[in-house]
């Protein structure tokens, strides 16, 4: 205790200091948390309420940190996007007069208590990030952001499909999921929206996903230098902390909180043509012919709008379409799945058996009164399904149904934003979410995820096979429903390669089934720019050739013979890269590792991966590293991140760390593959039902460092791979060690490739080597990942495509452990 000596003009002054702040606190447009005032420890959570508001600290894994945050006490928790629950974990917490302090094994959390403020820190104390002291988390209204101090040299990566820089720095966002048909390359927002994001900083990089489905804004130093924010315009605060040393490990966690995608059937990565629209029948039989007429492989097939009665949904226009399941029956006997697009509107009409079921139902979005919500889009006035209810989804299931029984295999959820004409929604249409009633505003991002939901679970249940289900919109977790694909791109060369940071960026935030509209949605393509485009989506998981209605035909075979003769080319590399491509696919249903894989990943600190003349650059799995360029290039400078690279055509190397100038010509996109690598890849097929000849390629890279590739393949189509219906090994390569294992293979599916034929690039000239401690001989040959390119060589002679120059023998495959010292 201590006495206070004070007069009375002293006393007034005091007093009229308190009665001027309390004024000014009233008046403050802007609240923060202010002073912590109590705080309840129980397990792996700190409860804490503060002079203006309540947070909740809670450990979900060593590395998971989650911060809830709100001017009310806190809500019951929901989430569309979250699907874990706290891991218990060994954690210290202890606290004193100036802070509360956890510990988990990887990582120390201190929560100042005055004023209440975050700083995550790693184990031996530096700081990851902090909030921004003086601002940390406020709140406008009910808009409420938190401001972390920026770092010295922060970088930022991901935010899912975001315009702009693959470093983010600079930049900011706005998430309202949008239909933008023929988007500028600089459009923000587009259709998605993925609030997640990495901060990379002093070799130090953490992840936050801030979920919240309201419109939110995230500021990366956007002409302001002192903090990155995120933030959203209702809602709690409500993010998730996740520090990893690796950025794949960030992402890892990032999708064990929100999930994985499934595993796809092997048809949906084969080639699929698209337009809007083929019709009728007779037209998508023509082109199913020509496909395989012309030698075009193709595994798909995608009916857009013009296949329903006026834009009914779950209707065919039988003057069109006289019998959908013949058809579909049909192209699958050629080899190919059929997909059908569905928009969430149903038109308002009576008698028409969709509205009147939905009525029944009772699943449409209403306002506050009861009446529905009326929306104008295709089919003229339309209500829309609410995909926030069980009794919405299983309606939507219901209706589904009919197109399962009529042999459709995709589903492809169109103008899931929800898009109404460009129009903006009503704010006070209210979505059940599950039960606790919330508005447009909030419902409005996540309204894409229930639709792909709605569409997944029910295709899935109606099926024996997996579905394809592709979405347009999408929150955090939609890769748990749907592969996604980037809308309405424009027929510009600039938007092929903004396509490629698009994919590359929703890699980064966990969506690894991606793709684009190759060869551009609106307008027409060059002749260059269609080709060019085909050849970069070959190096893409979803491979869809797509164009506007009324634009030139763009099937492969619409730009002339050359043309024609370069993308299948690419096609057919597709195809024989198709066991690559599965595994890594299942890879990334098992980690998240994307597939368009940006080279932030694993170069992390390497500035010139930022550097804009390399950003479009990025890996096609582990293996690949894709150049991509405009069409009309002649020569392109790449960029050879850290170790050895072979170019995909001659074999030559590069050393890496190194930038390159290299000549380009339409004929080949500039492909190169990482020393150390393993490719597996089997002969030409037409189409993924069609059996490859029963040799396994194994193509291995010669490297100094050690790599191991993880083989995978099963039936293709259903589930039992789930029951151990697969075959998998592990193939590891020593590098300098020179050694390669096939490890014995695991799961009771029996392989189709009886034999590995091993193709060995860039290890020295051998006339035999020893397999399992026996001799075998190997013969020197060459090998071309693409077949030549004759006719439109200027003499009119043949000219074959570079090959390399590969040592090849072959064994049969045992299953069993196989050693090869190379
Ligand atoms: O259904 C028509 C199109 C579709 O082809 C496109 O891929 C979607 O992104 N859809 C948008 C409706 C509006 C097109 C102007």
């Amino acid at each position: 205790m201590y006495k206070v000596n004070m007069n009375k003009s002293g006393i007034r002054l005091t007093v009229a200091l308190l009665l001027l702040s309390i004024y000014a606190k009233a008046q403050s447009p802007v609240s923060v948390p202010g002073n912590v005032k109590q705080v309840t420890v129980s397990g792996q959570q700190v409860k804490i309420s503060t002079d203006n508001a309540f947070a909740e600290i809670t450990v979900y894994s060593p590395d998971v940190v989650r911060v809830r945050l709100d001017k009310k006490p806190l809500k019951a928790d929901f989430s569309y996007a979250v699907i874990a629950k706290p891991a218990s974990s060994k954690i210290n917490i202890t606290q004193n007069a100036q802070e509360i302090h956890i510990t988990t094994d990887s990582l120390q959390v201190s929560i100042g208590k005055t004023p209440f403020a975050i700083t995550f820190l790693t184990p031996d104390g530096k700081v990851i990030n902090e909030d921004e002291k003086g601002l940390t988390t406020s709140w406008v209204s009910d808009q409420v952001t938190t401001y972390k101090k920026l770092q010295e040299g922060e970088r930022f990566v991901g935010l899912g499909e975001k315009t702009g820089n693959l470093d983010r720095k600079g930049e900011a966002y706005t998430n309202w999921n949008s239909d933008v048909f023929g988007y500028a390359v600089n459009k923000d927002p587009l259709y998605t929206t993925i609030p997640f994001y990495m901060g990379i900083h002093h070799q130090l990089n953490y992840g936050i996903f801030f979920d919240n489905s309201f419109q939110s804004d995230f500021n990366f130093g956007a002409s302001n230098n002192r903090f990155s924010s995120f933030g959203a315009r209702g809602g709690e605060m409500n993010y998730y902390f996740i520090y990893h040393q690796h950025l794949n490990d960030i992402i890892k966690s990032y999708a064990d909180l929100t999930g994985y995608m499934p595993l796809p059937p092997l048809w949906s990565l084969g080639y699929q043509q698209n337009r809007y629209s083929y019709y009728p029948e007779t037209e998508v039989m023509r082109i199913a012919q020509t496909l395989r007429e012309k030698k075009v492989p193709a595994d798909g097939i995608t009916l857009d709008i013009h296949y329903m009665d006026a834009y009914k949904l779950f209707t065919w226009n039988k003057d069109r379409f006289p019998d959908p399941a013949t058809m579909t029956a049909k192209l699958k006997a050629m080899g190919l799945h059929t997909t059908v697009i569905v928009d969430p509107g149903i038109k308002v009409e009576n008698g028409y058996h969709a509205y009147e079921s939905g009525k029944a139902a009772d699943i449409f979005i209403k306002y506050p009164d009861g009446q529905y919500y009326t929306g104008q889009v295709w089919p003229g006035w339309c209500h829309f399904p609410d995909f926030t209810s069980q009794k919405g989804r299983t309606w939507w299931q219901n209706e589904l149904k009919t197109y399962m029984r009529q042999g459709v295999s995709g589903i492809w959820n169109d103008m899931n934003e929800i898009a109404t004409w460009g129009q903006k929604m009503p704010d006070n249409v209210l979505f059940s979410f599950e039960g606790h009633p919330v508005s447009h505003m909030e419902a409005h991002n996540v309204y894409g995820l229930t639709m792909a939901r709605a569409s997944y679970e029910g295709a899935r249940a109606e099926m024996k096979e997996r579905p394809f289900v592709l979405t347009r919109a999408a929150y955090a977790g939609s890769q748990r429903y749907a592969a996604l694909w980037t809308g309405d791109n424009r027929a510009e060369e600039d938007h092929m390669l903004l396509g490629v940071r698009l994919l590359s960026s929703l890699g980064l935030s966990g969506y690894a089934f991606t793709g684009m509209d190759a060869g551009g949605f609106t307008g027409n393509a060059t002749v260059g720019l269609y080709t060019r485009w085909m050849q970069i989506a070959a190096f893409i998981p979803y491979f869809r050739n797509h164009t506007q209605v009324n634009t030139k035909s763009a099937e492969p075979w619409a730009f002339g013979e050359e043309s024609l003769e370069i993308t299948r080319n690419y096609i057919n590399l597709r195809y024989h890269l198709l066991p690559y491509l599965y595994s890594k696919m299942y890879e990334a249903s098992k980690t998240a590792m994307p597939v368009v894989r940006s080279l932030a990943i694993d170069n992390t600190y390497d500035p010139l991966v930022y550097d804009q003349q390399y950003q479009n650059q990025y890996l096609f799995g582990d293996a690949f590293l894709i150049a991509p360029f405009e069409s009309t290039a002649s020569f392109g400078k790449i960029y050879f991140p850290e170790g050895k690279w072979y170019n995909m055509y001659t074999d030559a190397v590069t050393a890496g760390k190194k930038e390159d100038i290299t000549a380009i010509n339409i004929k080949t996109l500039p492909v190169y593959i990482k020393g150390g690598s393993i490719v597996p890849m089997q002969s030409l097929v037409q189409h993924t039902g069609e059996m490859p000849s029963d040799t396994l390629q194994l193509h291995v890279y010669q490297g100094d460092q050690a790599h191991v590739f993880t083989y995978y393949e099963d039936d293709g189509s259903g589930y039992d791979y789930e029951k151990g219906g697969y075959y998998s090994r592990e193939i590891s390569y020593t590098g300098s060690g020179r050694k390669l294992t096939l490890a014995k293979a695991s799961g009771n599916y029996n392989t189709k490739f009886h034999y590995i034929r091993f193709i060995l690039h860039g290890f020295e000239d051998k006339q035999q080597l020893t397999v399992d401690g026996k001799t075998i001989g190997v013969t020197a040959t060459s090998y071309s990942f693409l077949s030549p390119i004759s006719r439109f060589d200027p003499q009119g002679t043949f000219v074959p495509a570079d090959s390399c120059k590969v040592q090849q023998f072959t064994i049969a495959n045992s299953n069993q452990l196989i050693n090869v010292d190379l």
